[in-house]
């Protein structure tokens, strides 16, 4: 037996059920007569919601009263998931919760699965944010994140005759995690003109105004750490018209259209999520959205800040903000703005504030997702802060022309504004020069941005502003709660739950590993992961796979340099080897579902016939009768973050196989070790540091290293590349027609071949297939596996949120944890 965890906050299953009956019947005014499992969670999720408020304004008064360092994350996207389940595992009263629950009549699991996912994010980036919450919580951090309250989050995807369709994701019909702050405003301005005054003094000073003013709306989200009172807040603004500015005058003038226009314009502000991932947009609203929301809370830090009457100069001791990309970048200019335009501080003084304040984190290299906003369009929405632009960049370029006096071509290099037609921001550049640390997210991404991208930064100020920091997830979401079996399995053997808090004593697994009793519970436990899965694929698509057959897994956003191109075509290769065998031959082989699941931004035209292809190629394989159990091909629909704690713990092996040096970290990689199952994957993100801690023989790496690419893409443009051969017969077979109309697939095809192949399938396609071959063979030693799996699991320490939130909070943040109220 192992050590319970904590006592719960209920007392007893009797005052749980009080509390959901009491909410369903007065709060919900139903009976509980005609309560459906809807009606039982919305019970279930208020009677634990006074809980929760309890411990969060616990921590919100603590954390006022002892009046240290905290930290802000703003970012754009906060991929929450589920609520409910989280919750009650954090606070530890879900087994009460299930035994009470059972009594009224309902199943937990039912309850917890009406809930509508937060999908306030695209991917990678904002489920990163999601975890970082949740470490800071548990770490009991002082920490706060500021997002957008979107009304839509990502599109809800539908796939409709094999190709993804978008569906509005309407999520805040019924949302008991979040409360309106009506009283905490804010009045954000866009548009104007910048105007020279002098002030009572005689003093010069700069006015911004005339410009449109929209009010922002604070929404909190309690944030509850594991096994801790510590509950942390969650900040989201909701844009509305301020008030005065609904036009009156119209709607009097009955131009009731005209009011609501205007009162829309507002509205739209925080409508929708921008569905890109990995690719900048440099629309208009996006730009609205990011001043918007960085605006208020900037203004809400600065009104914290100036309730405890410390001089400016302390601001850095009391406010760390970390950036989250350089979505929020505006964020430096705008304190700059209120310290010298409303502050009145000196420049040289009020940059040092804004400089030692901020840190920010890039996540990617690839071009097309760094941002850049066009001048004019910067001139139009924000004048004045597009002349503080000017004088940063005015002040850095001096200072570099002190320092490389003769190099022309550095100061066009590293500029703030490229000089192109028309004129741009580059983003990254002023958030680095804004920002007292840099960092990546993983060793080699962290390496190449200081050696590519922000080579000249290193030159200027030195190594040491560039930083790396490797990404971690929680284990509580992404194992102790997607995986239960396999968490109390765990517990069972290191004698208790303490793994959840500090990773690394995953290591204690190690002396089981030859234990038969565990290995068979381990497996046995996989097997119904798997089991679970395949009723959910069945029930879903109709498609019947057998759970013993190796589950292959690739989900992720869908994006050419992820390369589910690549996966596709190796199922393709399978087909047409298993085609080819005698039924003999058929009978030696192992078994394999492949399965697949996520979005593609709606303007990604590549992303999207790879949806298509993937679908196509299952159509065919699934009711081939010649292949049976022995290939299977799946596409999930609509892949959001209640999925992936469905679909990772049931893998035997999932797809990491980004071009390398593409893919910053990858975060899905350590979720599905963590729950038992291997890798195949490129040298690429954090693959190589999961190799270092699991070893080499526990992961499957297969293709060309980041310091062969360059030269690869030279070789395609130059045309001294031949085409894999068995590439080529995949796409013979493809434009055969053997999976479709094969002109769908003309511009996926001429992408390798007219094309200059730039994400190198062509290179990596026959190490990806001989890799595979590998893993087919591994998986036929049943016992190696399981020990493959054992031992990685055990050395995943590393790779906990809690482990990645320390060290930002020694490097980049310099704040402590404080202690916890009862
Ligand atoms: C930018 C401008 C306009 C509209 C959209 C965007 C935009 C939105 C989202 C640009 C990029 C993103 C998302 C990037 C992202 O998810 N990056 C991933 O971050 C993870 C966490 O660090 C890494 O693990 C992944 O490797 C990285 O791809």
């Amino acid at each position: 037996a192992w050590r319970k965890l904590a006592a719960c906050e209920f007392q007893g299953k009797e005052q749980f059920q009080r509390e959901v009956v009491r909410h369903v019947e007065t709060t919900l005014a139903r009976s509980m007569y005609n309560c459906d499992d809807a009606a039982a969670y919305a019970g279930t999720a208020l009677a634990l919601r006074d809980k929760l408020v309890i411990g969060w304004n616990k921590t919100q008064q603590n954390q006022t009263l002892q009046d240290q360092k905290r930290v802000y994350y703003l970012s754009l996207e906060f991929l929450m998931g589920r609520a409910l389940d989280n919750a009650m595992l954090n606070t530890q009263v879900k087994d009460v919760a299930r035994d009470g629950i059972a009594e009224l009549g309902f199943r937990i699991e039912d309850v917890i699965n009406q809930e509508h996912d937060a999908a306030l994010g695209n991917g990678g980036l904002g489920r990163l944010a999601a975890c970082f919450l949740d470490g800071l919580a548990t770490l009991n951090y002082p920490g706060w994140g500021y997002g957008l309250r979107y009304r839509y989050g990502i599109f809800k995807q539908e796939i409709v005759d094999g190709y993804q369709v978008e569906v509005p994701d309407y999520w805040l019909d019924f949302n008991p995690w979040e409360f309106p702050r009506p009283d905490v405003a804010v009045d954000v301005m866009f548009y104007g003109y910048v105007k020279k005054d002098t002030d009572s003094d005689g003093k010069t000073i700069i006015v911004w105004e005339g410009g449109e003013i929209v009010q922002a709306i604070a929404y909190d989200v309690p944030v509850p750490g594991f096994d801790t009172s510590t509950t942390n807040n969650l900040r989201l603004w909701s844009s509305k018209p301020a008030s005065g500015e609904f036009d009156f005058q119209k709607f009097n003038s009955g131009d009731y259209e005209g009011s609501i226009r205007d009162q829309q314009r507002a509205e739209t502000i925080s409508a929708v999520l921008y569905p890109n991932d990995n690719i900048s947009a440099g629309k208009e609203l996006r730009l609205k959205q990011q001043y918007f929301w960085v605006a208020a809370s900037l203004h809400d830090i600065v009104r914290r800040f100036k309730k405890t009457h410390r001089p400016w100069s302390q601001f850095p001791d009391q406010v760390a903000i970390q950036l989250n990309d350089t979505h929020p970048t505006l964020a430096i200019v705008e304190l700059q703005r209120i310290l010298i335009d409303v502050e009145h501080i000196p420049w040289d003084q009020a940059w040092e504030i804004v400089t030692a304040t901020f840190g920010y984190t890039n996540h990617t290299v690839l071009p097309e997702a760094l941002e850049k906003w066009s001048v004019p369009l910067m001139q139009h929405l924000l004048p004045r802060h597009l002349q503080i632009i000017y004088d940063i960049n005015l002040f850095f370029l001096q200072k570099v022309e002190r320092m490389f006096p003769k190099d022309r071509e550095m100061l066009t290099r590293v500029s703030i504004i490229e000089e192109s037609q028309p004129q741009v921001l580059r983003m990254a550049y002023l958030a680095i020069i804004g920002s007292h640390k840099v960092n990546g997210v993983a060793e080699l991404h962290s390496d190449l941005i200081k050696a590519t991208i922000f080579k000249d930064f290193v030159a200027i100020y030195g190594p040491d502003k560039f930083a790396n920091v490797t990404n971690g997830i929680t284990p509580r979401r992404w194992l102790h709660q997607a995986n239960p079996k396999l968490s109390d399995l765990i517990a069972s053997k290191l004698g208790g739950y303490e793994f959840l808090k500090e990773l690394s004593q995953l290591e204690r697994l190690r002396p089981f590993i030859d234990d038969k009793e565990f290995r068979r519970e381990w497996m046995e436990i996989k097997l119904s992961n798997k089991i679970r899965l395949a009723k959910y694929i069945r029930d879903t698509t109709g498609i019947s796979v057998n759970p013993h057959a190796l589950f292959d897994i690739q989900v992720k956003r869908i994006h050419e340099y992820k390369r589910q191109q690549m996966n596709i075509f190796g199922v393709i290769d399978r087909y047409l080897n298993l085609k080819a065998m005698t039924s003999e031959e058929r009978k030696k082989v192992v078994p394999r579902a492949s399965i697949f699941g996520g979005k593609a931004a709606p303007g990604y035209w590549m992303a999207k016939t790879i949806i298509r292809l993937i679908n196509a190629v299952g159509e065919v394989v699934n009711k081939d009768k010649d292949i049976g159990d022995l290939l299977k091909v799946v596409f999930i629909e609509d892949y959001n973050v209640s999925k992936a704690e469905l679909i990772i713990p049931a893998s035997d092996i999932s797809e990491h196989i980004s071009t390398a040096g593409t893919e910053a970290s990858g975060t899905s990689n350590m979720k599905f070790v963590l729950n038992g199952g291997l890798i195949i994957g490129t040298c690429d993100g954090a693959n190589i540091e999961i190799t270092r801690e699991i070893g080499d023989e526990n992961i499957f790496l297969l293709g060309n290293l980041a310091e062969d690419v360059e030269d690869l893409r030279h070789r395609h443009r130059y045309g001294q590349v031949e085409m894999d051969p068995k590439l080529r017969a995949v796409c013979d077979e493809i434009e055969k027609g053997t999976f479709g109309d094969p002109s769908v697939y003309e511009g996926l095809i001429s992408s390798l071949t007219t094309g200059c192949d730039y994400y190198l399938v062509s290179d990596d396609f026959s190490s990806y297939l001989t890799t595979q071959d590998l893993v087919d063979e591994a998986y036929r030693d049943k016992d190696g596996w399981a020990t493959k799996c054992i031992n990685s699991v055990a050395s995943m320490g590393f790779f906990s949120a809690d482990r990645c939130i320390n060290e930002y909070a020694d490097m980049i943040w310099n704040v402590e944890p404080l202690v916890p109220v009862k």
